[in-house]
């Protein structure tokens, strides 16, 4: 790739996150004009005419039903497929030499995200997995808010996301009910995101999880085949608890459900330290509750300041972003730093880091012991 043309990127699924990706690098050009040019190539999904449809509203210049007829023909591969799709077109796209961009988590089990990962090592081809809730501006300030020290010595991490999508039991079943297809229920799905979530926050403070205790639960163990007169069993969590250790020996709760009538999507996160803390909830994003050490009692700060991560490429301070934006920033940086040159966070390693806390999770769960994570 010269330095002139654009970037080709070869996109696999259109669904909901081959929208989130694919409305990100179109906004990159008017946002964020430093970001490198992008040609949005190939879009790869298995039902032609859906698939069309999709490319042609999402601007890609061609579709292709084989992601093996794709992967050496563009610059950059994303697999936005399915979890039981992340692993097998991802490491042949870096053994080819193309960069891979994946959605999380990064796969179903640990061995194949141990394979994802030494695939990203071994190749000259950049490699990222797509958390992004790290790049929301709020995230970003609280990052720097614990990497000046504003909350002291970190003494609890405590995180929950909730959703209740399938509360219902007649909500049709889908891959995400099944452990071939997904690995976890909401355990990969959205536990993935807080774990990768605290571990980017006070990873630096206090180690990675050192040892952890897990519960799992389905309440709702078959549901309807959409358009069909059949059921499919449930084969993975509809909700998990955690505890945690880390090596520092701070405290961490995890938690998420998809069975918390009327919670959407609300993801928070808290983190108490010695001398403050902090509270974020994606239900209100652009806030970051903050408690520092000369006020008695926790302030909001509308992270909206030109100062702030990102927002300066949007709109003056107070004219708030929301959740696709986050898809924006990572999009950029992830782009940008395959034209640079130089590494993105978070890597197939942070990917994989995040996939043996699940794992222990679940082996806690079946075993009723606490899992040291060696
Ligand atoms: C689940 O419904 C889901 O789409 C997750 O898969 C996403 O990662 C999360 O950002 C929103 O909820």
């Amino acid at each position: 790739m010269s330095a002139s043309e654009p970037l080709t990127v070869g996109v696999l699924g259109y669904r909901f996150m081959g929208k989130a990706h694919s409305n990100a690098l179109a906004r990159l050009p008017m946002f964020f004009p430093d970001a490198p040019a992008v040609e949005r190539h190939t879009l790869i999904g298995r039902q032609e005419e859906p698939l069309r449809e999709a490319a042609e509203r999402f601007g890609f210049e061609h579709v292709a039903t084989d992601w093996e007829d794709v992967i050496d023909e563009v610059d950059v591969f994303y697999n936005l497929g399915p979890n039981f799709v992340h692993a097998e077109p991802s490491i042949a796209a870096l053994d080819a030499g193309t960069h891979v961009f994946c959605e999380k988590p990064l796969a179903p089990t640990l061995e194949e995200a141990e394979a994802m990962r030494d695939a990203a090592a071994g190749s000259d081809a950049l490699a990222g997995c797509a958390f992004n809730y790290r790049f929301v501006p709020a995230i970003r300030y609280a990052k720097g808010l614990i990497a000046d020290g504003a909350l002291g010595e970190i003494h609890h991490v405590r995180g929950r996301y909730l959703q209740d999508w399938l509360v219902d039991p007649d909500a049709p079943w889908s891959w995400r009910n099944d452990e071939e297809l997904a690995g976890s229920g909401a355990l990969g799905d959205l536990g993935s995101h807080t774990i990768d979530l605290a571990r980017f926050l006070v990873g630096d403070q206090v180690g990675d999880i050192a040892r952890i205790s897990g519960h799992l639960r389905t309440f709702v163990d078959e549901r309807p085949v959409e358009g069909e007169d059949e059921t499919r069993p449930v084969t993975v969590d509809d909700a998990y608890s955690a505890q945690a250790a880390f090596e520092s020996g701070a405290m961490a709760t995890f938690e998420a459900s998809r069975f918390a009538t009327g919670h959407k999507n609300d993801h928070t996160i808290e983190i108490h330290g010695s001398d403050g803390s902090l509270r974020f909830s994606l239900e209100r994003l652009n806030e970051l509750e903050y408690k520092g050490p000369d006020q008695r009692g926790y302030e909001t700060v509308l992270v909206t300041d030109e100062s702030d991560p990102y927002v300066a490429h949007w709109w003056p301070p107070g004219h708030v972003i929301g959740w696709e934006h986050t898809f924006v920033h990572e999009n950029y940086e992830f782009l940008t730093s395959i034209a640079d040159g130089t590494d993105f966070s978070p890597s197939f390693e942070d990917g994989y880091r995040v996939q043996r806390v699940l794992d222990a999770i679940e082996r806690s769960d079946e075993t009723g012991e606490w899992v040291t994570l060696a």
